[in-house]
């Protein structure tokens, strides 16, 4: 059988991490493409040259030419323009709806069928701008922030319980970032729901509202770290979490900022929900029923979303 083509459309920090993971991982071929020449070429030789030692076999092009991305079945897209520190995700709009207008072309051009992650912040307006541009199905274009936010919610239950990671689950809703909507009661350690671990005196309260704040700036903290730049391990590897989903039809049930046609109540707009990923892209969106509270950080959630696509309307009035 072929190996899967997979194209990164971005070959920045997140992109170069991206394509590491892809070969450590054996999902496919790798096409790194970017507007600036020679850093996806250099990026994917460098990678290529680990590989002997790393044991997997992987093709791996670098270019600035939208041809080689032909026939891809998986695109990622992290173009365009970090946070700064200081700068909100907003302020990113308008340099990153101008980019996403390119790459949605670029990606209708040459790579219809593919399954379109998109990680460009900001990020619920970017998706929903490139499904757009690009005019492929809803079911095939996604956007990556729920994985992350999840993870990083579940890394820091980990850390307070003192239990590994892989015993935590942790279920989020609603917007990347400030707005995010953790929902403690559906989040566990074994199946044990947050709500009764403060009963077992696990944890209290006050530090459980700690860790939703900490992960809700969880991208801002690490800007903050890094003073240039930010987050790309846990990103890319959230994004590969949906590609490897996407093309070995795990059906994972992952978090994503998905396209909603009437679900929660929303229509036309892309915010974080738990979906079901298989060989048919967001194959299903699971949809619970909300508490009073729940529902108003959802609402309010919905709202920023909301703004960020229309201030997106106003700048590009063919959307
Ligand atoms: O949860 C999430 N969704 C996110 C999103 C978590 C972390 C970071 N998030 C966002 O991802 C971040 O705010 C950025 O918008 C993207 C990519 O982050 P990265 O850290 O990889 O940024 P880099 O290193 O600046 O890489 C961006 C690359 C860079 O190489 C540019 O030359 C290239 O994008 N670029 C373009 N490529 C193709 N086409 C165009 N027009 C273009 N413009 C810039």
């Amino acid at each position: 059988m072929a190996r899967s083509k997979i194209a990164l459309i971005g070959s920045g920090m997140i992109g170069g991490t991206l394509a590491h993971l892809i070969g450590l991982k054996e999902l496919g071929d790798v096409v790194l493409f970017d507007i600036a020449e020679g850093i996806p070429q250099g990026k994917g030789l460098d990678i290529a040259q680990s590989s002997p030692v790393e044991g997997f076999d992987a093709n791996f092009a670098g270019t600035n030419e939208y041809a080689a991305i032909k026939d891809a079945d998986v695109c990622i897209v992290t173009a365009g323009v970090p946070r700064k520190p200081g700068m909100s995700r907003d302020d990113l709009l308008g340099i990153n709806l101008k980019v996403m207008e390119q790459v949605g072309a670029g990606i209708k051009k040459y790579a219809p069928k593919a399954f379109v992650i998109c990680i460009t912040n900001p990020l619920d307006a970017m998706v929903w701008a490139l499904q757009k541009f690009s005019g492929l199905p809803k079911t095939h274009v996604v956007g990556m922030a729920g994985v992350l936010d999840s993870s990083r919610f579940r890394y820091f239950l980990a850390e307070e319980f003192k239990v590994s990671v892989e015993d935590v689950t942790a279920f989020v809703l609603g917007g990347h970032g400030d707005t995010m909507v953790p929902l403690t009661r559906y989040s566990t350690v074994a199946g044990i729901p947050l709500p009764d671990l403060v009963k077992m005196g696990w944890t209290s309260k006050e530090k459980l509202d700690k860790i939703v704040q900490r992960t809700r700036d969880g991208g801002a903290e690490i800007v903050g770290l890094l003073k240039s730049g930010s987050a790309y391990y846990a990103p890319a590897a959230s994004a590969v979490a949906m590609a490897e989903s996407y093309l070995r039809d795990k059906k994972r049930v992952l978090p994503c900022a998905a396209h909603l046609s009437g679900q929660y109540g929303v229509k036309d707009l892309y915010v974080g929900v738990p979906t079901v990923i298989g060989d048919g892209g967001v194959e299903r969106i699971i949809e619970i029923s909300l508490n009073k509270a729940e529902q108003k950080m959802f609402d309010k959630s919905v709202a920023a979303v909301t703004g960020l696509c229309e201030a997106c309307m106003n700048i590009a009035p063919n959307l």
